[in-house]
């Protein structure tokens, strides 16, 4: 059987390269498909796998009528996240994965998942997918190749990457592709683990179906896989959006900004500025991950490697991100949403009335009023990047975009003031750094609490994140041209629990004082933190219905609060033990003589 199936892999792939048969042969002797697809990609092949879809139940089709080519789908309530505890390292020394990720040496990983994978698709197909992380064709695109048994995750890489024939042709006969290999085994999550082979460019992921954890050129290449090729290769993968703003004058600054899970990169990447903004433009050119590298003109250059949004639904409605309402208007597929009794989805946050009744994310009947979720808090659509209306004409463009500013942003009820800038680069690495975020539904496990969360990226970093700040003070001697870095916070709370600032649009005002800064345009105020905008020439608040003391709210910095972060963050420098940078280390004793002076 298993030989069998090793020769079938060969004779109908269209593809003469000598190591992807070779490995495609090798999984399909191990996972013993019934058959195997090669996926081209087109238009024919998703009928034929929506299709399918459809009559196996993975695919709810839509009213096509209000959601003309949209999906629902449920995962199993087990399968709803991200698993961070079931998600591994897997490098020769543990030391190489570092204190905040989850190690196992590569040969007992491989040893303990080939059993898993061990005849775990007989009776299944065995999708074979090329696809390109990056524009096809371009110096920082990377390709991989995921083997997978699930219809539902090739219909996702196909919106979320450029997939199939392409891509195929863009590798070649080379060997410098990721050997993904994907299979949902039986859900069940005592056996569920999503490995990281970086020295081999391989990831193994079993027994999940959901989003991050099997969609493997997103978080675990694009990220995981792609720091630590970044670190070897001089660049940096980050879980950033890109966008672009330009000023009623026609002068367009690119941005990139790192926010956790959940903490509003989709919407800050494609927001609409409010009216008295008019003639202001934002552009996305992507919504969760950057590669930057420098470019031959001395500035850093990024790219956005997706070509589709993964994106969290509650929340989303016409007041808060029309252009996402536009996005998923089409040929979306959603998954863990709420169905209506006509055929639509419905979610916690949706414009108009409550529906009386509903099928809930898990195909339960629902009623108004229910303390249940209609919709999982982490309920997410796949969408085409092209279905967005202000997308950038750059998103595509292989050299990617000149990058002027850097943000960093956590989710914080308290601490963190609204907008501050960092007085160079190392501050602003350290303020990367020292990021603190209250957690999210987008991975399992308690939701609110504050972690550290270093640039947005701690359960992404594929190496040593000691190592991983290194690198970000390294590259200072690389980029002629730095970008400015600031660090934002949306969520500061009042003390009924309500968000000061209004947020989504309307941190238009923010971005309008770091672009004026970037372009050296307004003076600033030193404070403890980081320059912060004026009370005169600062932020542009006309319009903006926010009594003074709400505004001071927002911006204000408590010594007290200050204290205890600096507590809190002793305690991240402490797990670093001697890869803590040293250039951190002295940003952290400035902080502390500057509090204490
Ligand atoms: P991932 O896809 O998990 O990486 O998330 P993301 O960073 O793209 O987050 P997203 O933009 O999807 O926002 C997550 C949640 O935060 C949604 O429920 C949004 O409605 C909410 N949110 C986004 N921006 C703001 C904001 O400015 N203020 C407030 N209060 N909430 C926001
Ligand atoms: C995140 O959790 O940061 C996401 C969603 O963007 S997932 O693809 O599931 O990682
Ligand atoms: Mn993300």
């Amino acid at each position: 059987m298993a030989s069998t199936q090793a020769a079938a892999a060969t004779e109908q792939a269209p593809t003469k390269n000598p190591t992807l048969l070779a490995w495609v042969a090798k999984m399909a002797a191990m996972t013993q498909p019934d058959r195997i697809v090669w996926c081209d990609g087109s238009e024919a092949e998703k009928a034929r796998l929506t299709e399918q879809a459809v009559k196996d139940g993975t695919l709810i089709p839509l009213n096509p009528k209000t959601r003309p080519g949209c999906y629902l789908h449920r995962s199993n309530p087990n399968d709803v996240a991200r698993v961070e505890h079931l998600t591994f390292i897997c490098t020769p020394n543990k030391t190489d994965a570092g204190p905040t990720n989850n190690w196992m040496e590569p040969e007992a990983a491989y040893t303990k998942l080939s059993q898993l994978f061990e005849g775990c698709m007989k009776g299944r197909t065995m999708y074979v997918v090329p696809y390109a992380m990056g524009p096809l064709g371009g110096a920082s695109t990377k390709i991989g190749v995921e083997l997978t048994d699930s219809d539902y995750v090739v219909l996702n890489m196909r919106i979320m990457t450029r997939m199939g024939k392409a891509a195929l042709d863009m590798l070649g006969d080379s060997d410098d592709f990721n050997r993904g290999l994907h299979s949902t085994g039986d859900v069940n999550p005592d056996r569920r683990y999503i490995c990281h082979f970086p020295q081999d460019n391989t990831i193994w992921s079993f027994g999940s179906g959901y989003g991050g954890n099997v969609l493997l050129g997103k978080k675990c290449l694009a990220l995981r896989i792609g720091s630590y090729l970044g670190r070897e290769e001089g660049w940096l993968a980050e879980h950033m959006l890109i966008l672009g703003v330009t000023s009623p004058k026609g002068e367009t600054t690119y941005i990139a900004a790192a926010f956790p899970s959940a903490c509003g990169k989709t919407n800050f990447a494609m927001m609409i500025p409010p009216k008295e903004y008019a003639g202001w433009k934002i552009e996305t050119v992507g919504d969760d991950i950057a590669w930057m590298r420098p470019g031959p003109d001395g500035r850093l250059y990024a790219i956005n490697p997706e070509a589709g949004y993964f994106g969290v639904v509650p929340g989303t409605n016409y007041k808060t991100n029309p252009n996402a309402m536009e996005t998923i208007s089409k040929d979306t597929l959603f998954t863990n949403v709420a169905l209506t009794p006509d055929g639509d989805v419905w979610w916690e946050g949706k414009d108009g009335e409550v529906p009386e009744e509903l099928i809930d994310w898990q195909g339960k009947p629902w009623k108004k009023g229910s303390t249940e979720k209609a919709a999982h808090p982490n309920s997410r659509f796949t969408a085409p990047m092209s279905n967005n209306p202000v997308l950038s004409g750059k998103a595509n463009d292989p050299q990617g975009v000149p990058i002027s500013a850097i943000i960093f942003g956590g989710r914080r009820s308290n601490t963190v003031p609204l907008v501050l800038q960092a007085f160079n680069w190392t501050h602003g690495v350290f303020l990367g750094a020292t990021m603190g975020s209250e957690t999210t539904a987008a991975a399992t496990g308690k939701v609110g609490v504050v972690r550290r969360d270093p640039m947005a990226m701690l359960p992404f970093c594929g190496y040593h994140m000691g190592d991983y700040l290194q690198h970000w003070l390294d590259m200072q001697k690389s980029i002629p041209q730095l970008p400015k870095i600031f660090q934002v916070n949306w969520f500061r709370q009042d003390k009924n629990g309500k968000f000061i600032w209004p947020g989504f649009g309307e941190n238009m005002r923010v971005l309008e004082w770091i672009v004026n800064r970037v372009q050296g345009r307004v003076p600033t105020q030193e404070t403890l933190l980081g320059w912060v905008p004026r009370q005169d020439q600062g932020l542009n608040l006309k319009g903006l219905d926010l009594p003074e003391e709400a505004i001071q709210e927002a911006t204000s910095i408590k010594e007290d609060e200050w204290k205890s972060e600096l507590k809190s963050q002793e305690v991240f420098f402490e797990q670093l033990g001697t890869k803590a940078p040293e250039a951190l280390m002295l940003q952290r004793k400035l902080l502390i003589a500057r509090l204490d002076g």
